[in-house]
């Protein structure tokens, strides 16, 4: 299908279960990321940041499918072939547009440590992946060369023990060290065809290398040492080469080992002290480093928003002018999915350069789509907003996001994007805050037999069917009754009944009821009743407000029915009480289960709507207890126990009664004389006998 089709489709199809369901969404601010007026704002922004430097074009090196005619992400190679064509993948580079992500490290880092309402496994994910490293660059000279390696290390203490450094397979010193060395070409070869450049991989992998053939010297002791192509140094980390201590790095002692490398033990120095020495000799500086990269957008994709760029022959790259803003992806292609359609259509890329006039080329890659997530967030405070990206009232009233909701995968990519966006966006002057989101719940997963509900899997559940056979309120509470949000939910269908069966038991209640006064309290039954219920509001209060644990909201109202219906009613005083407690309980579940609730509330005798309604409040003197348990002693020994009221707790004649009329009592008591009554008030009484 046309992605347009297919994306509107999607769109219509979620919107109208979302409706179905009753989800309180404001529908006026809806828009999609692939409407024109939406990306029109984010070709303008990557203008400003254009001007700004903030956006750079640069050649990378990227998986190439050569049959799909597309980049491949890391996890899309498979074997090293492209998991979709099965065609052994190439590296190849291109020119692909970049955002500078990394001049931010440092603020982006920072600030974690004032997210403190974000989980602290989101932040230290994120702390991990910007993955600040405080070192020092060290160069070392190639013998007979006029080049130098350059290294970037964490331990400059342990300089005195380098015995052997090694270069990225595809670091310019093995490039230049293969050309006459068909061995070792064959041997880069090797390490491009393993075709695995994820960190974790490199790690576990079998370490590889060979000799170049090359010394370095040591900057510091003057000892010359070898250098060695090896597949575990990272091309795209530090500087691509390393310094290896096979004495105090595991890697390296592993490499050194299997290949017959001194390891030699040298005392340890003061990492300033060379530092200094490193930078006399001006062989090296103290150097921070960040495992953060900067962020690749271009995509070879047709669905997307165009990259606002041309190339022209005479000024190079020249962005879009605002006025001729958006730059509109063309609707009519033919998709045959290799390659982008755009570049088969020079009616879209064929353009003046609005710089110099002449015949240019329109950029045809697409933005990556994480692109358009970095800020719709923004744009729901003024969607409508037609002359600026923002109406700044708006957009300063409404944010940062008071809560934000998302699952753990986008701890790092989105979030990070987010972030990144909404301070490029703060030093564009467009908003005033420093962070987006100022709650994040990282809500978990639908399991279905034990397992991720997905489609591949067909272990999904439609909510369609359930809505039909039960209605959409019995599939929200069951959704936030089975877990707390941040947690897993295994969908049991069993599960389902129970909810339906307690909403049909929440029905019964309200409809056999006639709706009353309320009234005060007096008797011990009534003040207990009383006593749960408000207890009962002031739990479900913060749970709902402050701890988002649905689950033990409903667990809690539905406790309170069970108290209810064991209330026996005996004159209209209960009547009035009843009312109260039904009154709350459909309040307390209009967020959960709107529907029902809304009609529930009607039968209660309210002419109001309950949407409209009050949050029921907390009598603060019902939350003390109307009745306490207590303990009967006979000559010691605990022999019952009984719930007295309050008020009565510390009167020792009542409670001696009422104390004898416990069966186990009369049992341990009948035929013999009381002699003394102890009574520790709210909590004992003690009756010896003899
Ligand atoms: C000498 C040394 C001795 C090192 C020692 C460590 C321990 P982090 O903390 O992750 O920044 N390294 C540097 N660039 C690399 C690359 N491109 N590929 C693989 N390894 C690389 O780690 C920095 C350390 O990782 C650096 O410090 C370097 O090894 C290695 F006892 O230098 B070290
Ligand atoms: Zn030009």
């Amino acid at each position: 299908a046309h992605p347009e089709q297919w994306t509107r489709a999607n769109i219509s199809h979620m919107k109208q279960q979302l409706k179905q369901l009753g989800f309180g969404y404001d529908w006026d601010r809806e828009f999609a990321t692939c409407d024109p007026d939406y990306y029109k704002w984010e070709q303008w922004l990557f203008t400003k940041l254009y001007e700004k430097g903030l956006v750079y074009k640069k050649n990378s090196t990227v998986n190439w499918d050569p049959v799909d005619q597309t980049v491949l992400a890391n996890e899309q190679v498979v074997n090293g072939c492209g998991w979709r064509s099965g065609a052994p993948v190439e590296r190849k580079e291109i020119s692909q547009w970049f955002f500078k992500i990394t001049a931010y490290a440092e603020e982006l880092l920072q600030d974690l440590d004032n997210l403190s309402e974000w989980p602290e496994k989101v932040r230290t994910m994120q702390r991990n992946w910007i993955g600040k490293s405080i070192g020092a660059h060290v160069r070392f000279k190639v013998v007979a060369s006029a080049s130098e390696i350059e290294v970037f290390t964490t331990r400059p203490d342990t300089l005195d023990g380098v015995t052997y450094m090694a270069v990225a397979a595809h670091h310019p010193v093995a490039t230049h060290a293969a050309k006459n060395n068909s061995e070792l070409k064959n041997f880069i070869d090797i390490c491009t065809k393993q075709g695995k450049t994820a960190e974790a991989d490199l790690a576990t992998q079998e370490k590889l290398g060979m000799f170049t053939g090359k010394y370095a010297i040591n900057p510091l002791n003057n000892e010359q040492i070898p250098i060695w192509v090896a597949n575990y140094v990272l091309i795209d980390y530090g500087t691509g080469a390393i310094m290896a201590v096979p004495e105090h790095d595991e890697r390296d002692h592993e490499f050194a080992t299997k290949y017959n490398l001194p390891i030699k033990q040298a005392p340890l120095a003061d990492c300033d002290e060379i530092i200094n020495r490193l930078e006399k000799l001006g062989a090296g500086e103290k150097k921070i480093n960040y495992r953060l990269r900067d962020w690749g957008v271009s995509r070879q994709r047709y669905w997307g928003s165009p990259i606002p760029i041309i190339n022209c022959d005479a000024c190079g790259t020249v962005p879009v002018p605002a006025k001729d803003l958006p730059v509109t992806l063309p609707k009519n292609v033919e998709i045959t999915g290799r390659g982008s359609p755009l570049k088969d259509l020079p009616e879209f890329y064929t353009v003046d350069c609005p710089t110099c006039g002449k015949p240019a080329i329109r950029e045809t890659d697409t933005f990556d789509t994480f692109v358009e997530s970095s800020w719709y967030y923004a744009r729901f405070t003024c969607p409508q907003s037609n002359d600026a990206i923002f109406d700044s009232k708006d957009v300063n009233y409404w944010l940062p996001v008071d809560q934000y909701i998302g699952g753990i995968e986008h701890a790092i990519l989105h979030l990070l994007y987010a972030r990144f966006f909404h301070k490029i966006m703060r030093d564009l002057n467009l908003i005033k805050s420093d962070e987006p989101f100022k709650n994040l719940l990282t809500q978990g997963m639908v399991l279905k037999d034990g397992a991720k509900m997905s489609k591949s899997k067909g272990n999904t559940v439609d909510p369609q069917e359930l809505i039909d056979n039960y209605g959409a309120d019995t599939v929200r509470l069951y959704t936030m009754f089975t877990s707390p949000p941040t947690q897993s939910l295994e969908w049991l269908d069993t599960g389902v009944e129970g909810s339906y069966r307690f909403l049909k038991r929440l029905y019964n209640a309200v409809i056999n009821f006639t709706p009353c006064a309320i009234t005060t309290a007096k008797t011990t039954q009534q003040k207990q009743l009383r006593n749960q219920l408000h207890s009962t509001i002031d739990k479900v209060t913060d749970d709902m407000e402050r701890r988002f644990t649905f689950n033990t909201v409903i667990a809690a109202i539905m406790e309170l029915l069970n108290n209810l219906n064991k209330f026996q009613v005996q004159d209209d005083a209960d009547n009035g009480l009843v009312q109260e407690v039904l009154d709350a309980i459909v309040l307390m579940l209009a967020p959960i289960t709107p529907h029902i609730c809304h009609f529930l509330w009607k039968k209660l005798g309210h002419p109001d709507t309950v949407v409209n309604a009050k949050w029921p409040v907390v009598d603060k003197r019902a939350l003390v207890s109307a009745t306490i348990t207590m303990v009967i002693q006979v000559n010691g020994k605990r022999r019952a126990n009984i719930d007295v009221a309050t008020d009565i707790a510390a009167d020792k004649q009542q409670i001696e009664q009422l104390a004898l009329q416990e069966p186990n009592v009369v049992q341990h008591t009948t035929g013999k004389t009381i002699k003394k009554v102890i009574l520790v008030p709210n909590k004992l009484i003690n009756i010896v006998v003899g």
